[in-house]
């Protein structure tokens, strides 16, 4: 079976009430390829409003969850917290958190397995900076990334994840990985996939495009052998996005 095309909108801390509900509305009432999966994922506070309001056939994703089931963790969700208010899935590991918040690479891959262990289902998101590209270790990079969450995540979980390639200099840049960048980076990560962890994750696993992602570029890059989809940040709050969910029709 073909993968299914999946589109994630990273709404970042972007929006209040007012707004997220023009943008949740504005989907509903737009014609999506219903062939491909949509998964929206607004700031913490609006997940359940987001949830209340977006049609069932569009998922709602926490745009991070903590790795421990309760506790004193003051300012953390859990998964069974996320879970409770309908949210079945995570973005996990996006660089903002990794360069910002100083996420490791084990840290991300323990609140992998909690969510996928908990039922819910993680945008896993890797990818190399500018230096780290220049000094030709993209591959080394998102390989030591993924390594980390293959110690925690059993073979037959990893169907649970969608692994989203972000490279760091195309974020928020405008600056768009160019196709072959993008299809060099995601068949490696297909190739890691098939031999370390299996020809059927290989097969299946969602390898998605984030980075500067536009009505423009979504196009070509959508036509790419692994691009299975994208993440979305910027243009997921204009109008563009249902284009961009619309990128092969
Ligand atoms: C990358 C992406 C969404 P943008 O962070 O995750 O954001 O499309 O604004 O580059």
């Amino acid at each position: 079976m073909p993968r299914q095309f999946f589109v994630g909108g990273n709404f970042k801390m972007n929006g209040v009430s007012e707004s997220i509900a023009s943008i949740v509305k504005n989907l509903n009432a737009a014609k999506l390829d219903s062939t491909t999966e949509v998964v929206i994922s607004p700031p913490a506070i609006y997940l359940a409003l987001t949830r209340e309001l977006a049609n069932p056939n569009i998922g709602v994703a926490a745009q991070n969850v903590y790795d421990k089931p309760n506790g004193a963790f003051t300012g953390e969700i859990s998964v069974e917290q996320l879970r409770d208010a309908k949210i079945n899935w995570a973005v996990i590991g996006h660089s903002e958190r990794r360069v910002i918040l100083k996420e490791s690479d084990e840290f991300i891959a323990r609140k992998t397995k909690a969510a996928v262990e908990g039922g819910v289902s993680v945008i896993l998101c890797i990818g190399e900076t500018l230096e780290e590209r220049e000094a030709n270790k993209t591959i080394e990079v998102v390989t030591r990334q993924l390594n980390a969450v293959a110690k925690e995540l059993s073979k037959e979980q990893w169907e649970k994840v969608v692994i989203a390639y972000e490279p760091v200099w195309a974020i928020g840049t405008g600056k768009v990985a160019t196709t072959e960048q993008a299809q060099e980076v995601h068949a490696a990560i297909r190739k890691w996939l098939s031999e370390t962890i299996s020809a059927e994750a290989a097969d299946n696993v969602r390898i998605i495009y984030g980075g500067s992602v536009s009505e423009k570029n979504c196009r070509e890059l959508a036509t790419q052998p692994d691009v299975d989809g994208f993440l979305v940040g910027g243009a997921s709050l204009k109008p563009a996005f249902v284009d961009i969910i619309n990128a092969r029709i």
